[in-house]
């Protein structure tokens, strides 16, 4: 029997560095029970506006129990899965994404006038290689579009806006100025942040019910919340992909990656994703102690993914699970997704959940504000070099 390789890889995460083993066998698609999709049944039981599919069974309370029940399920294992019916239509989907396909095939120096460092929240342009959120790993292959949160937008505020609002508007105008040219770009991209906003606002609710709390526990926090949306492209690699003889794992070794291993920081983080693949997620593996391998979010038809972040797994005492994932684009052509952050008011102080702590759940975690968390994280992130990680070596006491 041929035994399994095994590297380790490193990230930051919950404010310390960590280190896992990890098998070097290509990165397999992921089980359907590793990464389940959910149906949502278009939220059904949160609008009046949408109406009841025929196939649905049952009042909205056990909709919403049998919902939040595979929500539960899906956050304590891999921490990842995938939701259909969704309630954001195809066409805000297919609008968004053609718009950011338009974006970044403008000419670079017309994409760095909207380059992110005019703005000290981040909104703009991000140019290839520009970032790393990684140390251990190469720059990340990849261009972004950030558009984070205005509260002109937000449909809970739309037409109620006073001056007197405190709620701190996280966006910046001038990114839709500079991107004037480009018709209808604000239009679609704004829609489609605004569905993204609303999905977030329901899942939260069944995010709640699955820790046990009252539906609306979160409701108060969630009224100007961290809701940064992105539009990214990996471009491709043809002198890599062109070798088709080429394993997947030694294809990797020829590629950048896209974006290198991490966890996201906020509560949650809904994806939209091409029909490319290369989003990859570290499971741990069956029956190897220790043990972790890459398995793969394939690209599902009319899905999103949605993966837990560090916050939420803060606030359930490590119950949810925020999980290591990466992307490699090892394909002739771009790669394009659509990442929305989602976290709770910046400046709203939260503690871990009373459901999440018991006798043999001790309380591990003092209470932060999302907000500060982000900063801090992203902080840290930015400052950290390469030699600062501590040699993988010395971390791995109880390795078999
Ligand atoms: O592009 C993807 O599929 C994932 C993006 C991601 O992980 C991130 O932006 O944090």
């Amino acid at each position: 029997m041929v035994e399994s390789a095994y590297t380790h890889i490193q990230w930051m995460t919950l404010g310390v560095t960590e280190t896992r083993r990890v098998s070097t066998a290509p990165t397999r698609p992921a089980a359907a029970d590793e990464i389940p999709v959910i149906d949502l049944e278009n939220l059904w039981f949160y609008g009046a506006e949408r109406t009841k599919p025929p196939d649905s069974s049952g009042s909205p309370q056990e909709a919403k129990a049998r919902i939040a029940s595979a929500i539960g399920k899906a956050a304590t294992s891999t921490g990842f899965f995938y939701v259909t019916r969704h309630g954001i239509s195809q066409s805000v989907v297919s609008n968004a994404y053609r718009q950011a396909k338009r974006f970044f095939a403008q000419p670079l120096d017309w994409k760095m006038r909207v380059h992110s460092r005019h703005d000290p929240l981040g909104n703009g342009y991000s140019p290839i290689c520009s970032g790393q959120i990684n140390k251990s790993e190469t720059k990340d292959h990849k261009e972004g579009f950030n558009f984070r949160y205005q509260l002109k937008h937000d449909p809970l505020h739309v037409g109620r806006h006073s001056a007197h609002d405190p709620a701190p508007d996280q966006g910046g105008d001038w990114i839709w100025e500079k991107t004037r040219d480009l018709d209808g770009f604000e239009n679609d991209t704004v829609a489609w942040w605004q569905g993204c906003l609303e999905l977030s606002r329901c899942l939260v609710r069944l995010f709640a019910l699955a820790l046990d709390l009252d539906e609306d526990y979160f409701d108060h926090i969630t009224t100007h919340p961290g809701s940064d949306g992105l539009y990214i492209c990996y471009p491709g690699t043809p002198e890599v992909a062109t070798k088709t003889n080429d394993k997947d794992d030694m294809r990797k070794k020829k590629t950048e990656v896209g974006i290198g291993s991490h966890t996201d920081m906020q509560c949650f983080t809904l994806l939209w994703q091409d029909d490319s693949g290369g989003l990859e997620v570290l499971k741990q593996q069956n029956g190897v102690p220790y043990s972790y391998e890459w398995i793969g979010a394939v690209p599902k038809r009319e899905s999103l993914v949605v993966n837990i972040a560090d916050f939420l797994q803060r606030l359930s005492n490590d119950r949810f699970r925020s999980t290591v994932h990466r992307v490699y684009n090892c394909q002739s052509a771009p790669r394009y997704s659509m990442p929305f952050f989602f976290g709770f008011n910046y400046d709203a102080e939260c503690a871990v959940v009373p459901t999440c702590v018991d006798e043999s759940h001790p309380l591990k975690y003092e209470p932060i504000s999302c907000g500060k968390w982000r900063d801090e994280r992203m902080e840290q992130a930015r400052t950290a070099s390469a030699a600062s990680w501590t040699p993988v070596a010395q971390q791995e006491p109880d390795l078999p």
